[in-house]
């Protein structure tokens, strides 16, 4: 029997499947009213609306900032919380070492406790998602149910939110990951983001920040999918896409994972240094990638998202101008600080004065910054002067080169490339850098950040390496892979040796002519590195001797980080690959 087209339908009439589990949730946590989000711009202004009239959002300057907001969070809820964040596998083994473990029965009953009659008073949202473009087949679906308008808002943002993608989860035979959100009450010590990747379902409750509260982001396309990645074949990252346009025309995609705050934004709208015409940058995804191996033996990617969530402060027309034009406009900031003109503001941002800080104060500079460290803009990627419509490919970009990289001061050089794929899963297992103020904790701490995945892979990372490795295998045209480090900074530990930025364009198309064959190299222990020569340095400025001290490799201090990651893959005992011992040794053999 041919049904009828669902845009005759009601939403809770398109998919029995998430009917029956809203009416479940609703049985639990007690609505007084259920909405579902269509993903109409009326809906948006509505519930934008509802929040201006609470004064949970505030309008910024209509004549300079048209159609942007800003919200602030409870002050105790400013990133994500990584010691609440657990992945609940019937095995302790299958999280890992890397991840906080809970039997997902336990899991369960402690989020059921804490969600039971939670939103009486309050309005269910239902938010059906689409991860990536509607009609892609690597593109997976979820609902969030949320008592939050302001998640909602964002998801609409940040994912394809609504009923496109309601009806694709209907034509997925009712598969889909299910999310449930409340702010609760907001209370640290009442606060839990679990993932049950076996159920794919997750459950969150007690924030109302970014990365814990909007599910589509790092729960689903993290830590659920690269579960569902590892089951299925393909593997779900913390990378930024992007295309780069040489002066012969001819682009290249490349992905690349550096760990929170370490600028993947900038990277992926980076604006070319003038002294390199001809090349041009487009952005395909500045967070999160997915990658499959194609039927031409090369990785495909998407981005399953579709806007940025980014990291205010820094944000300048230096340091990322296609960033600070694409935030001008229809833009939702969070703990950002205000001037007298009602306009956002942030450290960094190179001009203008805060008049009142990201807590609503009159800014004092005793009371520390005027925006929070990690405040937010929320943002379609459409606005990006250097989007590409490449980003709705449901085929996704071949990706010609992956690119690690960490925050270093000392050791690791502007760029090396590992010998192979299994030496680069190696360069990705080692990844280390110092914290940032992206997740609650101690900043400028170095630690071991795996493929930049730490807080976001959803099993145990030494199964996670394997997952590398089989893929590999798979493809014939693998792409090179790369470790790049923009934060040396000299023996002083003043100042930054490299100046960054547009001129990561310089090592970046080093790595293009290495997959082209066209570069020179030298060969080191840990892998090939340009000699000052191989790398285009026209118009760079640099201190003398500053581009020799970054492209050095140092065996005595090699010799130590090895001995590091040599005990740090012990930590995943025998889950983790032969494989990766055999490429340790093989880089300690080249330093001795
Ligand atoms: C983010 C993060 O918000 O990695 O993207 O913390
Ligand atoms: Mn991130």
């Amino acid at each position: 029997m041919a049904t009828a087209p669902s845009a005759f339908k009601s939403l809770p009439d398109i998919s029995p499947e998430v009917a029956a589990w809203v009416a479940e949730v609703a049985q639990l946590t007690q609505p007084d009213r259920m909405q579902w989000f269509d993903g109409s711009t009326a809906e948006v202004a509505r519930l934008r609306n509802e929040l201006l009239a609470r004064k949970e959002l505030m309008p910024l300057n209509p004549s300079t900032f048209p159609d942007c907001y800003l919200a602030r969070s409870h002050p105790s809820d400013v990133a994500r919380v990584e010691h609440l964040t657990f992945i609940c596998t019937p095995e302790k083994e299958d999280a890992g070492p890397n991840n906080h473990w809970m039997a997902p029965a336990e899991g369960h009953a402690k989020m059921d406790g804490l969600f039971k009659g939670c939103m009486k008073g309050r309005t269910l949202y239902v938010v059906p998602y689409c991860m990536g473009p509607i009609d892609s087949p690597y593109a997976r679906c979820g609902v969030e149910i949320t008592d939050s308008a302001y998640v909602v808002l964002n998801m609409a943002i940040m994912t394809r939110a609504g009923r496109a993608a309601l009806e694709r989860i209907a034509a997925d035979n009712g598969k889909f990951v299910k999310g449930l959100h409340s702010t609760g009450e907001l209370d640290p010590n009442r606060r839990f983001i679990m993932h049950f990747p076996e159920e794919l379902s997750i459950k969150s409750f007690g924030s109302g920040y970014g990365g814990n509260a909007l599910l589509g982001k790092k729960c689903h396309a993290l830590r659920i999918a690269s579960f569902q990645a590892r089951t299925e074949g393909w593997l779900a990252e913390h990378m930024l896409i992007v295309g780069l346009q040489n002066p012969q025309g001819e682009t290249h995609y490349i992905a690349c994972a550096f760990p929170s705050a370490c600028g993947k934004t900038n990277l992926a709208m980076l604006i070319p240094p003038e002294s390199m015409p001809g090349w041009k940058v487009f952005t395909v995804g500045d967070d999160i990638c997915w990658m499959q191996p194609g039927p031409d033996g090369r990785l495909w990617a998407i981005n399953p998202e579709s806007g940025y969530f980014g990291v205010a402060p820094g944000t300048s027309p230096k340091t990322n101008k296609n960033a600070y034009d694409t935030i001008r406009k229809d833009t939702l900031f969070t703990n950002v600080a205000l001037t007298a003109n009602n306009e956002p503001w942030w450290e960094g941002m190179g001009k203008g004065e805060p008049a009142i800080d990201w807590l609503g104060n009159p800014y004092d500079p005793k009371n520390g910054p005027a925006a929070h460290p990690n405040s937010r803009f929320t943002v379609s990627a459409h606005h990006n002067p250097a989007y590409t419509k490449e980003a709705e490919n449901p085929r996704g970009v071949p990706i010609s080169a992956i690119v690690f990289g960490g925050r270093r001061r000392e050791l690791a050089p502007l760029i090396y490339q590992a010998r192979n794929w299994q030496h680069g899963v190696l360069v990705g297992a080692g990844v280390a850098s110092e914290t940032t103020a992206a997740a609650t904790g101690a900043v400028g701490i170095v630690r071991r950040d795996s493929m930049a995945m730490k807080p976001f892979a959803g099993y145990n990372f030494g199964d996670y390496f394997q997952h590398w490795l089989n893929i590999g295998a798979k493809l014939k045209n693998a792409p090179a892979i790369f470790h790049v480090n923009w934060f040396r900074q000299g023996a002083d530990g003043s100042k930054f040796l490299w100046p960054g930025f547009g001129d990561n364009l310089r090592p970046i198309a080093w790595a293009l002519d290495r997959v082209a064959g066209k570069a020179g190299a030298q060969e080191t222990a840990i892998g090939f590195l340009p000699r000052p020569q191989d790398l285009n340095t026209t118009g760079l400025d640099i201190a003398p001797g500053a581009l020799e001290e970054i492209l050095s490799v140092k065996p005595e201090q090699w010799k130590k980080e090895m001995a590091e990651v040599r005990a740090y893959l012990g930590e995943y005992g025998s889950r983790t690959p032969r494989a990766l011992y055999d490429e340790v040794d093989g880089v300690e053999k080249r330093l001795n």
